[in-house]
């Protein structure tokens, strides 16, 4: 087992695609072991994107993830990351495969719906950055 972070962003959060992004994740055999809706701070998306300070949409990507409610989840299943990163698809909604939930639900190359670590070292900063270890009991098994 294996887990990783998503979050469902705001552009989904305000749509009111959050219980279906989840489904969807249940669906695919991701258990829930943590769940939250928080709004951050620029300076809270800035620290959590730190990695792509250089990047020239830093400002707006940081913005755009401090602009309304987000809900972080803790997710458990076998190849969690990897799983997870394929049933998004590509980060520009136009670029990915029918069926992934970006190319289902996202607006565009930044309001791309969902976020979900890309390595098990990105998994092993991003978790604690939302949970604590309160958070992180096994689930059972089903
Ligand atoms: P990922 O979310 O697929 O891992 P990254 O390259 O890590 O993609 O970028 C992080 C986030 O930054 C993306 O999910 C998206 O919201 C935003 N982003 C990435 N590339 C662009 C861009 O070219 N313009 C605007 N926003 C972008
Ligand atoms: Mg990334």
């Amino acid at each position: 087992m294996e887990r990783t972070l998503a979050i469902i962003k705001p552009d989904a959060v305000g749509r009111n695609l959050a219980g279906n992004i989840i489904a969807r994740l249940q669906g695919e055999g991701f258990v829930v072991l943590g769940l939250k809706m928080i709004r951050l701070s620029q300076d809270d998306a800035k620290r959590f994107y730190a990695v792509h300070r250089e990047r020239p949409f830093f400002d707006s990507l940081t913005a755009y993830m401090a602009s309304g409610p987000i809900i972080p989840l803790l997710l458990q299943r076998d190849e969690a990351i990897k799983t997870l990163r394929d049933v998004m698809g590509a980060t520009d909604p136009s670029q990915a495969a029918p069926g992934t939930l970006r190319q289902e639900f996202g607006v565009d190359v930044e309001k791309n719906s969902i976020h979900g670590s890309d390595s098990p070292a990105s998994a092993a900063q991003e978790i604690p950055f939302f949970f604590s270890q309160l958070a992180c009991h096994e689930a059972e098994p089903r």
